[in-house]
């Protein structure tokens, strides 16, 4: 199966080599993680009776950084604007963690497939917590509680922080237009077609995934998708098109702002599973054929 157009942010960046972590992603090393100093604390007192709006964070990254225009702002539903990527094909993800190069070393295991990859990726599931993201375009909103964030970028292996802090914010959520989630058996459900230009995506299993949406043949069926999956072949129902959410963990909804060309789509996540050692979700079965309209 070679449908596959896009790795998820944590998966590239665990997937790198070891000595490419311990200069990216690590936070050991704290000096080196850029925050923009121009935006600090504009956003941390409450104004009580303020219409409900979420906050926007507008994010940017380039080969040398990763930028977010607010570097602290309160709790509660938050908006993310991916305005500019390093790279065609880069995305950003947030992220929460107290042990950022645990929680890589743990990835790059459960990458592996190796023996114990499964055990790994139970560790990730646990000291990661993911909050969504997507490529150049993207916007989603999502709720924060107050803590440390970072916001990786998949290509470039560079990264930012932010904090939330401060009174919480009575923003709610924008109301979708169609809805995606998992279940409790790692597979994707939706509320019928998938149609913009809101689509939530709720993870209600207990494992970490991300939604890729590829565009494919409106006569696809799941018996080609099964066959393709078990063949080492390019398939052919593949069609130009479709979009990415990025990682989440169990319990996170977010709420992408996408609009979907009619037509069909197979959902996807490629995550490692924490219950058969170097096996992806979607070769457990997690792939779902839905129209698009
Ligand atoms: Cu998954």
């Amino acid at each position: 199966m070679k449908i596959q157009t896009k790795l998820s942010t944590l998966l590239v960046a665990a997937s790198l080599p070891a000595t490419a972590l311990a200069v990216g992603p690590s936070v050991a090393n704290a000096g080196t993680v850029a925050v923009t100093a121009r935006s600090v604390a504009v956003d941390t007192v409450a104004r009580p009776g303020a219409p409900g709006k979420p906050k926007v964070v507008k994010l940017r990254s380039s080969d040398r950084r990763v930028t977010a225009s607010d570097s602290t702002f309160r709790p509660g539903v938050t908006e993310f604007r991916v305005v500019k990527t390093a790279h065609h094909g880069s995305s950003l993800a947030i992220v929460e963690t107290d042990n950022l190069d645990l929680a890589f070393q743990k990835l790059g295991k459960a990458i592996s497939g190796a023996p114990g990859s499964a055990d790994a990726m139970k560790a990730v599931d646990r000291i990661i917590t993911a909050y969504g993201g997507g490529a150049n375009g993207a916007v989603w909103q999502v709720e924060l509680s107050k803590g440390t964030y970072y916001i990786l970028d998949n290509k470039t292996n560079k990264m930012t922080t932010f904090t939330v802090r401060g009174e919480r914010r009575s923003a709610t959520m924008v109301q979708p237009d169609s809805e995606v989630w998992t279940t409790k058996q790692n597979q994707f459900e939706t509320s019928g077609d998938l149609t913009g230009e809101w689509i939530s995506f709720t993870n209600h299993s207990r494992e970490i995934h991300f939604l890729e949406a590829s565009r494919v043949a409106r006569d696809t069926t799941a018996k080609d998708v099964r066959q393709s999956f078990k063949s080492q072949q390019e398939p052919t129902f593949g069609r130009p098109g479709g979009f990415f959410f990025e990682v989440q963990s169990p319990g996170i909804e977010t709420v992408h702002r996408q609009s979907v060309e009619a037509g069909k789509y197979l959902l996807m996540c490629w995550m490692p599973s924490e219950q058969q050692d170097g096996t992806p979700h979607a070769m457990m079965g997690m792939w779902h054929l839905v129209m698009g309209s």
